[in-house]
């Protein structure tokens, strides 16, 4: 009889005590909440726990301060780090956020040799090579939550556009997670219709541009933080694909040797995603545009691993 999935959340703020929210509503396994601040991740882990009788779910929900509670994990997801303020870039937490994930993926992974780990914390594509060299697990099995958060952000503007379904508009986003992210509209499809015959191009163009800035209108918004519905339910869609091994396609951050050209990078692309995690890259034919777009968004995540 298959166990419950184990599911282990570093980073119990914003982002880590929703994406808990998410996984415990979907009963996808036992969530361990993860946090420095003492108190923060037992108290969230705990009031979760208890709306269970309410929400019908059983799960385990416990939180800690150290990674004993992490041990033989299915899924670790690190949300751990510092978020954007007004004016800041992702690139600002370069510095401080590869010390915390490199902290959070060698002792997760010391005690999970056998997890998957997704990464989010930002600057997404540089943390993921930080996770990437501190866990020393095999690339297929560290993967970064971007082009999921990117490409819904996308298929919600077009909806709202084409006042449609959501779950109608397939759309493919791929590269860094950031102003240089490239939604590919020749694979934008609204019920199989090519999005250009029902959106005109310079509409496209405004809502293709929405999205690229679509983290900081909403850090603009909070001024405190950064967004954390939509990347936590990113994240948890990833976690599900590989819990219940269900081979989706989706845009994730992937460690590409040679694929699209690109060698030595996490970049987003589309993967097949289940039970070990990245289990192929979906190499897609691309304009020269896209192409180019790709490619300049490349070098902007490799100046910022660079740094590392
Ligand atoms: O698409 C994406 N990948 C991005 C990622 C989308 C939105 C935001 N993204 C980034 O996720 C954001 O820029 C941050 O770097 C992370 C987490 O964002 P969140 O909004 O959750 O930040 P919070 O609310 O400040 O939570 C961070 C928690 C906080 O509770 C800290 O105490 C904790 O991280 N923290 C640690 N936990 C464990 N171990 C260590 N070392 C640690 N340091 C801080």
């Amino acid at each position: 009889m298959a166990k419950r999935a184990k599911i282990s959340i570093i980073g119990s703020g914003n982002i880590g005590a929703t994406a808990a929210h998410w996984a415990a509503a979907k009963e996808l396994g036992d969530i361990v909440l993860v946090d420095v601040v003492e108190g923060v991740p037992q108290g969230k882990g705990l009031d979760l726990f208890q709306s269970g009788p309410v929400e019908l779910f059983d799960a385990k929900i416990t939180g800690s301060n150290s990674y004993e509670a992490t041990a033989n994990s299915d899924v670790i997801i690190i949300t751990a780090g510092l978020a954007r303020k007004p004016g800041m870039s992702r690139d600002d937490l370069l510095a401080t956020n590869a010390k915390i994930v490199s902290e959070c993926a060698s002792k997760s992974a010391a005690v999970s040799p056998n997890a998957i780990i997704i990464v989010i914390s930002n600057p997404l594509d540089a943390m993921c090579t930080v996770a990437h060299r501190a866990s020393k697990f095999p690339k297929n099995r560290v993967i970064g939550m971007a082009g999921i958060l990117d490409t819904a952000r996308y298929r919600a503007f077009l909806a709202m556009e084409l006042n449609v379904s959501v779950e109608d508009i397939q759309a493919l986003v791929l590269g860094g997670h950031g102003d240089t992210m490239v939604p590919l509209v020749s694979y934008t499809n609204v019920g199989g219709i090519p999005i250009s015959q029902l959106i005109a191009k310079d509409r496209l163009d405004e809502i293709v541009k929405r999205t690229a800035n679509g983290g900081a209108e909403i850090v603009a918004l909070l001024k405190t933080g950064s967004a954390y519905y939509a990347p936590s339910a990113a994240a948890v869609q990833m976690a599900e694909a590989i819990i219940k091994d269900k081979k989706r396609v989706l845009p994730c951050a992937a460690l590409l040797e040679g694929e699209y050209g690109i060698n030595g990078l996490f970049i987003g692309v589309p993967v097949i995603l289940g039970a070990n995690g990245i289990e192929k890259v979906l190499e897609v034919s691309l304009t020269n545009d896209e192409r180019a777009a790709l490619n300049k968004s490349a070098a902007a995540v490799k100046e910022l691993v660079d740094k590392l």
